[in-house]
């Protein structure tokens, strides 16, 4: 019988990768000073919700210029923000904190 939940539970951890993919959710680990992933691809003409996490013992302010958000995140902690529908683009996000540390949201 366990073997039939692990079965079932691998399932739908395989069918959910796909759909929150999809959606365009997405979490953002900052450590070492640098976003991981430092490039995130969103789908165009939708809300989604972008979800930063500190690792790091420092704290990290989440910054774009290209769409409008400045969030501080705790040592730690982690905070959400939502952003689009955006048009197809390139966008960059920093780390006001960190300036050296950039990334971009692919958005197609
Ligand atoms: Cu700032």
């Amino acid at each position: 019988m366990a073997g039939f939940w692990a079965f079932f539970a691998a399932f739908f951890l395989v069918l959910g990768l796909p759909a929150r993919a999809e959606d365009g959710d997405t979490t953002i680990t900052i450590k070492g000073d640098k976003f991981l992933p430092d490039e995130v691809r969103i789908p165009a003409d939708r809300k989604v919700k972008l979800t930063v996490r500190n690792l790091d013992a420092a704290p990290s302010e989440f910054e774009s210029s290209d769409f409008h958000r400045e969030k501080i995140v705790a040592p730690g902690g982690e905070i959400t923000v939502f952003v689009g529908p955006l048009d197809a683009g390139t966008y960059e996000f920093f780390d006001d904190f960190h300036p050296e540390d950039r990334g971009h949201l692919v958005v197609k």
